[in-house]
């Protein structure tokens, strides 16, 4: 296969063996860390999800496939432009309550640390109550939320009512994301119940373009 479809074949075989190999060949080819990410191992998982999602595929394989794209990640990721801007601000990061789903919301971390946001990513299935306890204590200027399951949409709109309910939710601008949610359900309806900011990012650069529109 050619490197391209290869990589892409190594998220959804959960094939990792020879995996930095094919790493260290892209990039030394020109392909930046980001675009392998975006353009090839993120297709992968597309497929991964859709094979998934109608009954082909089952849940042992789609953790692997899961783990070769962390490897990917974290291999390259030393490799990913930094910008010398710090300190833009600092952000909390979880994946909501009852939900797994991390490999977007670390995305999210990466791409906002990179360019100079600080970022406190407390990790997956992580309750309302723990979330806005990390805002405070780490001094958060922004929180953000990740969810990929349906229900962590629903689960989104309660935290979003506890925000209210606790007189926070002018506090800290509530960035949202993951692949269960939409712009329409995040601009129209949590936003009409919601007094403070919500912002829908599509993906991880919205979620920088949205802090750094946020945070000024
Ligand atoms: Co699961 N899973 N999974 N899964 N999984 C989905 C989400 C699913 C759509 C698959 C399917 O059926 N086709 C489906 C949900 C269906 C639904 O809710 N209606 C599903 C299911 C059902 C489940 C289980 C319930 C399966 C089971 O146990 N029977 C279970 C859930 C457990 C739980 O959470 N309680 C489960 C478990 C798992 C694994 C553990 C095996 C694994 C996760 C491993 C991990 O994350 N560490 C897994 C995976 C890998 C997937 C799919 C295949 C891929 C997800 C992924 O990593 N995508 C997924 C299919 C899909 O999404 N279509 C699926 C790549 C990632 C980069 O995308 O996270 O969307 P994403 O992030 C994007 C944007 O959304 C955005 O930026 C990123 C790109 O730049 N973004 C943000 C995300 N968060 C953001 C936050 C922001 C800003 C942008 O600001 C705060």
């Amino acid at each position: 296969l050619p490197l391209d479809e290869r990589l892409k074949r190594r998220i959804i075989d959960g094939e990792r063996n020879g995996l930095e190999a094919d790493l260290d060949t892209a990039m030394a080819q020109g392909r930046t860390p980001l675009s392998i990410i975006n353009d090839l191992l993120l297709d992968g998982m597309k497929v991964v999800g859709e094979l998934f999602g109608s009954g082909q595929m089952q849940l042992p394989f789609v953790l692997q496939s899961a783990e070769v794209m962390k490897t990917a990640v974290a291999y390259l990721e030393p490799h990913m432009e930094k910008t010398d801007d710090d300190g833009k601000g600092r952000i909390v990061l979880a994946t909501v309550k009852g939900d797994v789903h991390d490999i977007g919301k670390n995305l999210v971390d990466i791409i906002l640390s990179n360019n100079g946001y600080d970022v406190v990513n407390i990790g997956i299935k992580q309750p309302i109550s723990a979330i806005l306890d990390a805002a405070e204590e780490h001094r958060a200027d922004a929180i953000g939320m990740s969810g990929l399951l349906v229900k962590s949409t629903v689960i989104m709109k309660e935290n979003l009512a506890e925000m209210a309910s606790r007189g926070v939710a002018e506090r800290w601008p509530v960035l949202l994301g993951g692949a269960a949610l939409t712009r329409a359900y995040v601009e129209d309806d949590l936003r009409s119940v919601f007094p403070g900011q919500v912002h829908y990012a599509r993906d991880a650069f919205e979620g920088l373009s949205l802090m750094d529109r946020v945070m000024t």
